[in-house]
């Protein structure tokens, strides 16, 4: 009883002490927001063909020296992708790390042997040539490794990049689209620095949380932007921790896209809630011509319950992100007022579906060997990744809805690769406004039940799999993760189906 007191008072006092302080006060954001470079890519035979070099580096941050670091093409992070829906894309991607590597396109619809995968290794020295046609509608996707338990590790280093699609669609709506003028890519990342400027890498329960931001691997960033509407993409780049963006002084602004695609119709918000590897653009109107500081709050309630003690580390912090400086003589803008309707979004039926699938996130490991990586060992459906051991497998086109279910205290963000999907329901309600969209990654949160719907089209592979797995990536890092086929052959899935080199267990 006495206890009971005590945790009642003491709740939301540890509340106001912990989240109501900023974690990186004290910035005076005086430095220039660095934009990646539009990596040119040659034209050859009617493919887009782009040079992509994974190099090591020493980078500066902050402190008196340097980091070492990790880039593609320059010493941290890497150039923007930038295509066309149609376009014919070719990446040449020559490894010159002294370590294994893969590059991964986060998002993409792309055969199994050009996804990136561990399946896809790159050896030091090794060129891999990823060769697919651009299906995916326009979107912000983007790019980094997927080695074998060392996937968190090269991303602290800064090898991420984005990679930017549009369509007819999305150029004819008027939308802000002057790369790094009114179109501003935001990659939101989060370090521990040593004091000497060093990066320093360190787990603490259980993945990598740091307590300095950076912006497209700038700290104490600025950025000027014209004073009408401006498009910013977000896409959260951090290893392990969900940001809940918004701005300092409480502002309305529109989401327009989810990870897969534009919204049907523009979403007022005032805060929007990003888990690691999730994209969303927004437009903001700065037509006042006020400067203004984009953050990331302290979520609402999370301090309730016994699992949010774990929950905070996920979702909890309290940052300064970016100033935002709006000049009225930049460009003029395209458009004074978002367009009523964005895109066409075609919605399935659950009543299609031609299975379901179940997924239960954490609980005990029933198999799967030691993963290299760090980080606790939390299963999927009982299972650490094995490389040998296909989970899944699909029919080529069939529909299926995924159940995924989480068992465990803490939210996990499930990302699968090859489609976009659409999410059901979580807990039987259907999804807000903020993610009836295309998706790819999404939060499960702790003991929820998620339901997604998609359709597993084009490609087919009896022997290369596709990857799902947790984007919190010491989590991946340490196995949980699995394997999916998807097979254009008669499937009878309760006959097990032989595959070379690797077995399937039911
Ligand atoms: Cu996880």
């Amino acid at each position: 009883m006495g206890l009971a007191v005590v945790l009642l008072v003491s709740v939301p006092v540890l509340n106001y002490l912990f989240f109501s302080k900023v974690t990186n006060a004290g910035l005076s954001f005086t430095e220039p927001l660095q934009l990646p470079a539009l990596l040119e890519p040659k034209l050859i035979n009617g493919e887009k063909v782009f040079e992509l070099t994974p190099i090591a580096g020493e980078t500066f941050f902050r402190g008196e020296k340097t980091a070492r670091t990790m880039g593609y093409n320059q010493g941290f992070m890497g150039p923007t992708i930038r295509v066309n829906r149609g376009d014919n894309f070719v990446a040449n991607v020559t490894n010159t790390l002294d370590v294994d590597t893969t590059v991964h396109w986060h998002g993409m619809h792309v055969p199994p042997e050009m996804d990136g995968t561990p399946h896809q290794n790159i050896a030091p020295g090794e060129t891999w040539v990823s060769r697919f046609p651009i299906l995916n509608e326009a979107s912000t996707m983007w790019y980094h490794p997927h080695p074998h338990g060392k996937t968190a590790e090269q991303v602290f280093r800064g090898l991420v990049g984005l990679f930017l699609i549009e369509d007819e669609n999305s150029q004819g709506l008027g939308l802000p689209n002057t790369y790094g003028v009114d179109d501003i890519p935001l990659v939101i990342q989060e370090r521990l620095f040593d004091d000497d400027g060093g990066l320093h890498y360190e787990l603490n329960k259980g993945a990598y949380y740091g307590d300095t931001i950076l912006v497209n691997g700038t700290h104490n960033p600025f950025v000027e932007v014209p004073a009408g509407l401006v498009r910013l993409r977000l896409l959260n780049g951090s290893n392990a921790r969900a940001y809940h963006f918004g701005f300092e002084d409480d502002r309305t602004f529109h989401q327009i896209a989810t990870d897969g695609g534009l919204l049907e119709a523009p979403v007022a918000i005032d805060r929007i809630r990003l888990s690691p590897g999730e994209r969303v653009e927004v437009v903001v109107d700065f037509t006042d011509a006020a400067s203004v500081l984009l953050k990331s709050f302290p979520e609402n309630g999370l301090l309730e319950t016994a699992e949010s003690v774990l929950a905070d580390l996920i979702g909890n912090g309290h940052f300064d992100i970016l100033k935002i400086v709006p000049q009225p003589a930049i460009i003029p803008p395209t458009i004074t007022a978002l367009p009523a309707k964005l895109n066409d979004i075609k919605r399935w039926h659950p009543d299609e579906a031609d299975k379901v699938r179940r997924l239960v996130l954490g609980g005990p490991v029933t198999a799967g060997p030691r993963m290299p990586g760090p980080g606790p060992r939390i299963p999927i459906n009982g299972k650490l990744m094995d490389m040998a051991r296909v989970d899944e497998i699909v029919c080529l086109n069939d529909i299926e809805i995924w159940e995924i279910v989480n068992r465990g205290g803490q939210p996990h963000p499930f990302h699968i690769h090859d489609v976009q999907f659409l999410i059901l329901d979580r807990n039987g309600a259907p999804p807000a406004a903020t993610e009836a969209g295309w998706k790819d990654t999404v939060m499960v949160e702790a003991n929820e039940t998620l339901r997604f719907i998609t359709q597993f089209t084009t490609y087919s592979s009896t022997h290369v799999p596709y990857m799902y797995h947790c984007h919190i990536l010491e989590h991946e890092d340490g196995g949980m993760m699995g394997q999916f086929l998807v097979v254009d052959m008669e499937c009878d899935l309760d006959a097990p189906i032989v595959l070379p080199g690797m077995t399937h267990d039911h």
